[in-house]
């Protein structure tokens, strides 16, 4: 009897499925296509780690269903390898990033190669390869083109120790995504794309597609839209009018000061006014240079002798600066209701300003319906009256409005002093140039003659990065390629006067958001993709990775893909641009109590699980820890486990042939339970618990070896082990397809999940006299004997033979006499 041995067998199938193309899908002709998308890695280390390989052994075990399911699945793979990720390794690990690219590629192939995923390799793509920037730049030609990237000064973030601004998303509670390290503000002119333009796109999208939820809250959040009205406000002594974003004008009555952004313009504006400018001014300097909004303490300086008009009363108020106000967001300024916003609650409270009740919860804000309730309610309406109160209920201390609901007042108020409403997002344009060497460079040039910026042309696309040793980022607003006239010395594409090229690069996330699109035509010299294979594999039909990327890499590749749309560049999805209508986020990894990260520095490299127990064995392990969605605990105690338990199975086959196959329902049974059971679980992404039904299958065909059980247990379990169960179907003989992968996804027979047992009536001139738990196939004859033999019945009957007996399947026994 042979053994198993991985070693054979998985190098063994890993080629020949390069060799007979197994995975490969005709991208032009493929009659059902399937596309199934996980995120591409990015090479921020020497290699891959095990958190990377759970997610995609996760997503290739969805596409090997699909494919047996006969659909065309395409799988592709390959790195995302421009970007500060890949350039921050290189300059620790002291390489050249373009030298480091080249290494990384080898490993991160080789290692994407072991583990048996059912990869399109001939579609591969490296985002640094010049073929592929080269259309990345042109995609940022046509976002130019259609009014879509502009530049800006702004106050932008910037990471002290990556030495480049980034975008909002990348802000991770006032920390760099990348680095960690707190970022600080900058007064920067840059460019930025317009996604704020499909904020109400990208809102309504999110009820269309199937998304994790917690991805689709995201989403929700960071673009969080707001309803209310602009109110303005005169400025005392001046021509000068404020205007702010509110969504309670319901409130105005309340108002009792202003609160100006510090760096709002009409604070220079009223410099002459202002009374206290020195101290304006040194709280102005020492809040730019603050991290904002992270300390919970409230600072501000007032605008001495400067006063606003209150709208609705006339009152006169005055007016502050302050860093809870965000000078991004609104008008950057406030109205302040310290009687029912919190923040300007706490405000007044530190700086001993007026508070002013117009909103009582009065009967609107508690419907009791118990004792319980009322005293609860109280008890909160009590608390609450004593501070601030931020819900809705009537106005009181509000003129003729006094007693109405406020819901109604919101927009009473608004009209009765001619406010506009106005609907407002949190979401900001995408900042996009990097101070930085490897990415692709942004392919703008400044022509002073023209004096504007001019996009290059298509024909000279890409404009290449060059091969510099002085790479590093200079920590100044300039990439390293400002230090090469070389570089960004050109001619005006439209004039034909001495311009100078951009020198800042672009994004990574530019990169990563229309990564598949080019998956579909890799090699295309002509265009960026083919729109007939967009149309035909698009949206992705499942798209598997990490929740990280809620607000980052996931919005970007939406709005892209809308912009796209609008430009005609793409037509997928009518009308709405949604590249993927299913995604799903999976869990992480823990390591020791705590999530495996590479700055943690708990990463376990997989190469040597899978050299030891084979990539089959360190890929069930890793799918057993827990619901995929919900991420596990890896400590390698059970893999061990997963080799028995392979070792069974390949047991099981090497003795089939000997086996008489008997007909077996209570096999049957537990069978077609399983086909049914792993198939929802797949579909589900509980691998986990597909794997337990797996293994108590096995246990049953090991009391009664089936041929027919073990055919349809293979193919259950090829997509989890595709090495071992390829070699087994081999074996068997049964080469019809060439692959398993191929062969047909089991169905189960819903015959076989109905009740094996039911209770059997036993009734004596119709009235109910005894029951019985009986097999569900009971025939006639053995229904009636048992029911004859019970004591109950034999005392009833005492004796007399019956007439007559008749057998109900499923149901009873009458016995007449
Ligand atoms: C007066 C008021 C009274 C407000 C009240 C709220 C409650 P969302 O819903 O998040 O959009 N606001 C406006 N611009 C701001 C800025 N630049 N920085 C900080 N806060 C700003 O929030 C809108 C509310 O946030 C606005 O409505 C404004 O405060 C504040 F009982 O105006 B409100
Ligand atoms: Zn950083």
């Amino acid at each position: 009897m042979k053994k198993y041995s991985h070693e054979k067998i998985e190098k063994k199938w890993q080629k020949r499925w390069l060799e007979e193309k197994t995975y490969k899908s005709d991208l032009d002709k493929a009659a059902r296509p399937f596309y199934n998308l996980m995120m591409f890695p990015y090479p921020s280390a020497e290699g891959l780690h095990v958190g990377n390989m759970y997610a995609f052994v996760g997503s290739d075990i969805y596409g090997r269903k699909k494919r047996m399911e006969g659909q065309d699945v395409f799988e592709p793979i390959g790195l995302d390898g421009f970007g500060i990720h890949s350039e921050n390794y290189a300059i620790k690990i002291k390489k050249h990033p373009a030298e480091q690219a080249k290494i990384s590629e080898k490993n991160f192939y080789r290692q994407l190669q072991t583990i048996g995923n059912g990869f399109a390799w001939d579609e591969k793509l490296e985002t640094y390869d010049p073929e592929y920037y080269k259309w990345t730049q042109w995609i940022f030609t046509q976002l130019f083109k259609a009014g879509l990237a502009y530049r800006k000064k702004a106050s932008v973030n910037w990471c002290p120790a990556c030495l480049t601004v980034l975008a909002d998303e990348q802000v991770i509670a006032g920390k760099c995504e990348r680095c960690g390290t707190e970022v600080v503000k900058k007064e920067l002119e840059q460019w930025f794309f317009k996604i704020t333009d499909y904020a109400e796109r990208l809102l309504k999208g999110l009820d269309t597609i199937d998304w994790s939820e917690k991805i689709k809250i995201a989403q929700r959040n960071w673009i969080g839209k707001s309803e209310g009205a602009l109110i303005k406000f005169k400025i005392l002594n001046s021509k000068l009018e404020i205007e702010v974003f509110t969504t309670r004008p319901d409130t105005l009555f309340g108002v009792t000061y202003m609160v100006f952004s510090p760096e709002h313009e009409l604070v220079d504006v009223l410099r002459s006014q202002i009374q206290n400018w020195a101290e304006v001014q040194k709280y102005r300097k020492k809040s730019n240079l603050d991290i904002r909004c992270l300390s919970e303490e409230k600072t501000g300086v007032e605008l001495k002798s400067v006063h606003a008009v209150n709208p609705a009363n006339n009152e006169k108020i005055p007016i502050w600066i302050a860093d809870y106000v965000l000078s991004g967001y609104g008008t950057g300024a406030i109205m302040a209701v310290p009687a029912h916003d919190r923040r300007d609650f706490e405000f007044a409270k530190t700086f001993n300003l007026p508070i002013r009740k117009v909103i009582t919860p009065g009967a609107l804000a508690v419907t009791p319906r118990n004792a319980e309730d009322i005293a609860a309610g109280a008890k909160s309406i009590l608390r609450v009256e004593a501070d601030c109160w931020e819900g809705e209920g009537e106005l009181v201390n509000s003129g003729k409005f006094n007693g109405m609901p406020s819901e109604e007042a919101k927009w009473k108020i608004a009209e009765k002093i001619g406010a506009k409403r106005k609907t407002q997002y949190r979401l900001r344009d995408w900042l996009i140039s990097r101070q930085r060497y490897w990415g692709p460079p942004i392919p703008m040039i400044w022509c002073n003659k023209c004096a504007k910026w001019v996009p290059e042309k298509e024909e000279n696309l890409p404009v290449l990065l060059p091969d510099v040793e002085k790479f590093r980022p200079t920590g100044t607003d300039k990439s390293p390629l400002a230090n090469f006239p070389e570089f960004y010395k050109t001619k005006c594409p439209k004039c034909g006067a001495e311009a100078r090229r951009e020198t800042d690069v672009s994004d990574t996330f530019l990169d990563s958001a229309w990564y598949y699109l080019r998956f579909l035509d890799p090699k295309n010299e002509k265009s960026a993709w083919s729109k007939e294979r967009a149309k035909k594999w698009l949206p992705v039909n499942m798209y598997i990775g990490g929740a990280e990327h809620a607000v980052l890499h996931l919005l970007y590749v939406r709005f892209l893909s809308m912009a796209l749309h609008d430009m005609k560049l793409l037509d997928f999805a009518k009308n709405s641009g949604e590249p993927i209508t299913h995604f799903r986020a999976h869990g992480l990894l823990i390591k020791d109590g705590a999530k495996m990260s590479k700055s943690k520095g708990n990463v376990v490299n997989p190469d040597e699980y899978v050299r030891v127990y084979g990539a089959d064995a360190f890929r069930m392990y890793l799918m057993f820890l827990g619901p995929f969605q919900d991420g596990g605990d890896f400590r390698d105690t059970g893999i061990r486990g997963m080799t028995r338990f392979l070792n069974r199975v390949w047991d099981y086959f090497e003795n089939i042939g000997s086996a008489q196959e008997k007909s077996n329902d209570a096999l049957k049974r537990v069978t077609h339970k399983t086909i049914k059971k792993v198939a929802d679980d797949i579909e589900s992404l509980s691998y986990n618990t597909a794997l337990s039904a797996l293994m108590v299958l096995l246990s049953e065909m090991e009391k009664s070896p089936s041929k027919e059980a073990g055919d349809i247990f293979v193919r259950l379990l090829a997509p989890f082990v595709p090495h071992i169960t390829e070699e087994i179907y081999e074996l068997l003989g049964s080469r019809t397809p060439k692959s398993i992968h191929k062969a047909e996804w089991p169905a189960h027979d819903p015959r076989f999940l109905e009740e094996s047992k039911f209770l059997l009536i036993i009734q004596i001139n119709g009235k109910i006299r005894d029951s019985i738990e009986v097999a569900i196939d009971i025939k006639e004859k053995e229904a009636e004997d048992l029911a004859l033999s019970r004591e109950r019945i034999k005392t009833y009957l005492a004796g007399e033979s019956p007439k007559k007996i008749i057998f109900v399947p499923k149901r009873l026994v009458n016995i007449v006499i």
